[in-house]
């Protein structure tokens, strides 16, 4: 698949520095220290509505991460999956009267269009589920036949037992996985599976419902995890940085797939980084298709908000705190970017280089959006207090936002 244009990121004066960042697994900082090509996989869409403000903010922070690295002219090798056959997909297509490939190329150029908006960086691999089943099949046969795969009435069973290191991702307890499980995607009534949290790799062809030939295992679809390792693998290999995505993924999602990766290779762990954004609400719930509180970024793009300023309101939040969408919240940050804007367009201002190092260090800190935000309000108050005589400030102050929070002034 074409992922979407890539926006210029201007180079900076100074150094780069590298990005301490908070690991699900460890439940501690880890300092990153990728080599010359850093390596980040990010879950992408399930594209069967739009793109909502909570996508927007978990693909912010996984941009931020990228342009921390790009700071330190590191190269950044990034890979994202479109999830574009899986059982919500097929539900709504079914609900609407709509053929289930049409609704995923709209969803998916719309999202296309609202990443460019937003000034996120691409994947130079956006891989969809549907042309990555050449690489899954052979995947699960491999796990079928080292034994940490079983056949149940035709569909293709993980074994969580195979991997020794199955539960590092998430640290759950039995309880919880097993609630989530079924919250998730899972299975765990299903009467004949091995363990209940066994999460399905292949799943027979079902009457009316696509398929595709999966060789040994018969024609069928990829169950949702083993996409994304076949995806992550193929393109970046064990051992790669971070793997990104929401908090709602860090299980089963993340932990299966790790799951997978690891009794596929015999090596561990698959991401040096499992890295989880906060959940974003609207009145009180945490925003979700299935439950349809949402508020689109094509919708707010249409009626006019400049996309510089929705990336303004999701900046001023932590990306690992679960915030709730309000009005004020765009409200403000339309009032930032005009307070920044005029403070950039003149010629001269107060020296930047202290500025442009605040920004560094608190986007290094775990990604401290909010800290940095504060600093170039400081810059553009003095601005607007005092000025200053630095001639060209203004232009490096332009360029830092741009460079490393993705906004355009
Ligand atoms: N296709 C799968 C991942 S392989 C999927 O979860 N798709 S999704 O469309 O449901 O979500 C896309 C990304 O947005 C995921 O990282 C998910 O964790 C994140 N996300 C979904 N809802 C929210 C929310 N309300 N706040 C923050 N992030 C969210
Ligand atoms: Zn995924």
């Amino acid at each position: 698949m074409h992922a979407w244009p890539a926006s210029e990121v201007p180079a900076l004066p100074g150094q780069g520095r590298d990005l301490r960042i908070h690991d699900t697994a460890t439940g501690g900082s880890v300092t990153l220290d990728p080599g010359p090509v850093a390596r980040i996989y990010v879950c992408g869409i399930t594209p069967y509505d739009a793109t909502h403000l909570g996508h927007a903010a978990t693909y912010n922070a996984f941009d931020l991460v990228q342009r921390v690295w790009l700071d330190t002219k590191r190269q950044v090798h990034y890979v994202q999956n479109v999830t574009d056959v899986d059982d919500p997909l097929l539900e709504r297509a079914e609900r609407d009267g709509i053929d289930w490939v049409a609704l995923a190329e709209k969803e998916t150029a719309l999202f296309r269009e609202d990443m460019t908006a937003l000034r996120m960086l691409p994947p130079q691999h956006y891989i969809g589920a549907v042309e990555a089943i050449p690489g899954i099949v052979p995947l699960v046969e491999r796990l079928r036949d080292a034994g940490a795969a079983y056949e149940l009435e035709g569909d293709v069973y993980f074994s969580v037992e195979s991997d020794p290191n199955f539960g590092t991702v998430s640290h759950l307890d039995a309880a919880t996985m097993r609630l989530l499980s079924a919250e998730r995607g899972g299975d765990p009534d299903r009467p004949g599976k091995k363990n209940p949290l066994d999460p399905m790799l292949w799943m027979a062809a079902r009457e009316g419902e696509p398929s595709w030939d999966g060789g040994s295992l018969g024609r069928g679809r990829p169950g949702w995890h083993i996409e994304c390792v076949a995806i992550a693998l193929d393109h970046l290999g064990m051992g790669f940085d971070v793997q990104g995505g929401g908090s709602d993924l860090a299980f089963p999602h993340h932990e299966m797939g790790a799951s997978h990766a690891q009794a596929l290779t015999g090596e561990f762990p698959m991401a040096k980084a499992y890295v989880h954004a906060g959940m974003v609400a609207l009145h009180g719930e945490k925003m979700s298709k299935s439950k349809g509180n949402l508020v689109f970024v094509s919708t707010l793009r249409q009626d006019g908000v400049d996309p510089a300023a929705i990336r303004l309101a999701l900046l001023a939040h932590h990306y690992r705190a679960d915030w709730e969408w309000t009005d004020q919240v765009l409200e403000d940050a339309v009032a930032r970017l005009g307070r920044w804007r005029a403070a950039v367009s003149r010629p001269d201002g107060p020296p930047a280089e202290a500025l442009v190092e605040e920004i560094r260090e608190a986007l290094a800190a775990d990604l401290d959006a909010p800290a940095a935000l504060a600093a170039v309000d400081r810059w553009a108050a003095l601005q607007d207090e005092r000025g200053g005589t630095d001639e060209g400030a203004p232009g490096v102050v332009s360029r830092a936002v741009d460079a490393l929070l993705g906004v355009a002034l």
